[in-house]
């Protein structure tokens, strides 16, 4: 692959977008590479938590790549929409939470990208935007529906129909990201909170993160319904009672074994 770049460490996978000099753009060929990334990882059942960041100290991602979406037409525009779509969805819905680091730009297609991940975290110079209609183009990779879904419509609103970027500090504000750190500290903080989160059982996690995400698409009774099904599929599990033999028998140092 030669925009991205996925190395793994422990039960930490970190995927990097690599194309430093366009300011980590989404071409098609990042996107597709991606995706063969995403694939990997979702392959690797020892991969327990997967961090996304952008090479360089300027960019996350400046956004979908607006050389090449310039000449498209209706159908070619509606075929990249789709694709990126899809593989937003992949980084959504893997199994595996995903921490997206967030090391500067994160505009149009670099929001939504951070947006399909699990937990964001900013560095202070981090900025957001979903500034499309100042391209003349709606957000096109899940935009609209995922600001709005996190931090309500009327600022979601505000932010698409401005195309007016924000700062770290206001994006933490509004809920747009969890937390923000000095950028030096910025990989070390993401690797802090996915090592911490692969020290508890991999099996619940996936359930939670399941649980949590499609719980959001269903009335609080449907959730609820959805809920008692990841919760009562860990019983199934060796993690579950192995997890509670050790409480019982104040053990403090735990691994599980993701069976
Ligand atoms: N695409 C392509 N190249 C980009 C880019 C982008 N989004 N952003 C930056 N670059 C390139 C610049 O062209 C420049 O290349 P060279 O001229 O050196 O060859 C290089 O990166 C460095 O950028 P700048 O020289 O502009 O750097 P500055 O520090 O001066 O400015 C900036 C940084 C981030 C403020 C500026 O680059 C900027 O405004 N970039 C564009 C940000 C943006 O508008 N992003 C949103 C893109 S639109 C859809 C599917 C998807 C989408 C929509 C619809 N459907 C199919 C329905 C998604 C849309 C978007 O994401």
């Amino acid at each position: 692959m030669e925009t991205i770049i996925l190395c793994v460490e422990g039960h930490v996978a970190t995927l990097t977008i690599n194309r430093p000099k366009a300011l980590n753009a989404l071409s098609t060929q990042v996107l597709t590479e991606m995706k063969e990334a995403l694939l990997e990882v979702e392959r690797n059942k020892d991969v327990y938590a997967l961090i996304i960041t952008g090479a360089g100290d300027k960019a996350f991602v400046a956004g979908a790549d607006i050389a090449e979406m310039k000449d498209k037409n209706v159908e070619e525009a509606a075929l990249y929409g789709e694709f990126g779509n899809e593989v937003f969805r992949m980084v959504e819905t893997l199994h595996c939470p995903v921490i997206a680091a967030i090391n500067g730009f994160a505009l149009g297609g670099g929001c939504e990208l951070a947006m399909s991940c699990d937990i964001r975290i900013a560095a202070e110079n981090a900025v957001f935007g979903q500034p499309e209609v100042g391209l003349g183009i709606t957000p096109g990779f899940g935009g609209t529906q995922r600001l709005a879904r996190l931090v309500g419509a009327g600022i979601a609103k505000e932010m698409i129909f401005g195309a007016r970027n924000i700062k770290a500090d206001r994006a933490y504000q509004i809920g747009l990201v969890n937390s923000v750190v000095p950028a030096e500290e910025l990989m070390v903080a993401a690797n802090k909170m996915a090592n911490g989160i692969a020290k508890n059982a991999p099996i619940a996690v996936a359930y939670a993160k399941k649980a949590i995400n499609d719980g959001l698409q269903l009335d609080i009774d449907g959730g609820i319904a959805e809920e008692v099904k990841q919760f009562s599929a860990c019983f199934a599990t060796e993690d579950q009672t192995y997890g509670m033999t050790c409480f019982l028998e104040k053990t403090k140092e735990k691994t599980f074994s993701n069976k």
